[in-house]
């Protein structure tokens, strides 16, 4: 796309208020530091920490608050499950830094947003305890989102993916997808804590290797996830959203961290009885850090 280009209405939908069509928000309602939730009540969760809220918008899923912690400016916004949500918000969110919305032309200077996922997440691994607070080294995608969009690999990336794809052979027409964590925010959110591949499952049960009533066509899912070895890299746990976000923002230039509140061991068949203390450290360790 040349940054001539204007952006046509059916491309770029804008609201007759001047906002971005499902975000609901303008270009000046976001913070360069974007903190995403999947559920929608985990928002007001954030900005209760906040020491001022300067705006709170929402549409559908889609809710935000903007404010500061001293003067940091902040923004949190939900994104509801799975990545065809993050599509949309990743979309948007880079829409309302880098595209001029009165020309609908991309900004000649690109602005890097930092994106932090605070989310929950099911271990795969037994030594990774419930109410541990993991950070994903790279996002795994064994969804479809990244087939839509050109994605260009480390050679680190590619070798792992190479591993990945071997592994994975025996999952019929599942094409998984790979993008490594921005190490400067590992640097800074991170550097403590336990760190292992997130595995992103388009959907939470058979796709998670739960089994209600629906016959699984995929044997023994879990047990390929915590297999899985290359190197150093191991796969530590299972959600839905952290591999569109790692792979989309670096596709646009953002950067990217997943912080995953671990509620469930999947190989320990536990749920934990108290999630909200788990989400809470996980949000609090984030906000002393930013
Ligand atoms: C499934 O229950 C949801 O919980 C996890 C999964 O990624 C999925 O979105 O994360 P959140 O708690 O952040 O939504």
């Amino acid at each position: 796309m040349n940054q001539s280009t204007k952006l046509s209405e059916a491309d770029l939908i804008i609201n007759p208020d001047g906002s971005i069509y499902h975000l609901n928000l303008l270009p000046e309602d976001i913070a360069d530091t974007v903190i995403t939730v999947g559920d929608l009540d985990r928002v007001p969760e954030v900005s209760k920490y906040f020491d001022r809220i300067e705006l709170k918008k929402g549409k559908r899923e889609f809710i935000t608050h903007t404010g500061y912690i001293g003067d940091k400016r902040i923004t949190v916004i939900s994104t509801g499950i799975g990545t065809d949500n993050i599509d949309i918000v990743f979309n948007e969110l880079d829409a309302l830094v880098n595209i001029d919305f009165e020309t609908r032309t991309i900004k000649k200077e690109l602005k890097s947003l930092s994106i932090i996922r605070i989310g929950t997440s099911g271990a795969v691994q037994p030594d990774i305890p419930m109410g541990t607070v993991l950070a994903s080294s790279y996002g795994l995608g064994f969804d479809a989102l990244m087939h839509y969009y050109e994605q260009e690999l480390s050679l680190e990336e590619q070798t792992l993916l190479t591993d990945v794809n071997s592994h994975f052979a025996g999952l019929a027409g599942i094409k998984p997808y790979l993008t490594k964590a921005d190490e400067s925010l590992i640097k800074q959110f991170a550097h403590d804590m336990p760190t292992g591949i997130t595995s992103t499952a388009p959907g939470f049960y058979a796709p998670q290797g739960r089994q209600v009533r629906a016959k699984n066509a995929v044997a023994n899912f879990i047990g390929q996830l915590n297999s899985f070895k290359s190197g150093n890299n191991r796969i530590t746990n299972l959600e839905m959203e952290t591999a569109g976000i790692y792979a989309l923002a670096k596709t646009l230039g953002h950067k990217a961290l997943s912080i995953n509140a671990i509620l469930a061991s999947r190989v320990k068949f536990e749920f934990s009885s108290n999630p909200n203390i788990i989400v809470e450290k996980a949000i609090k360790t984030i906000l002393e850090r930013i």
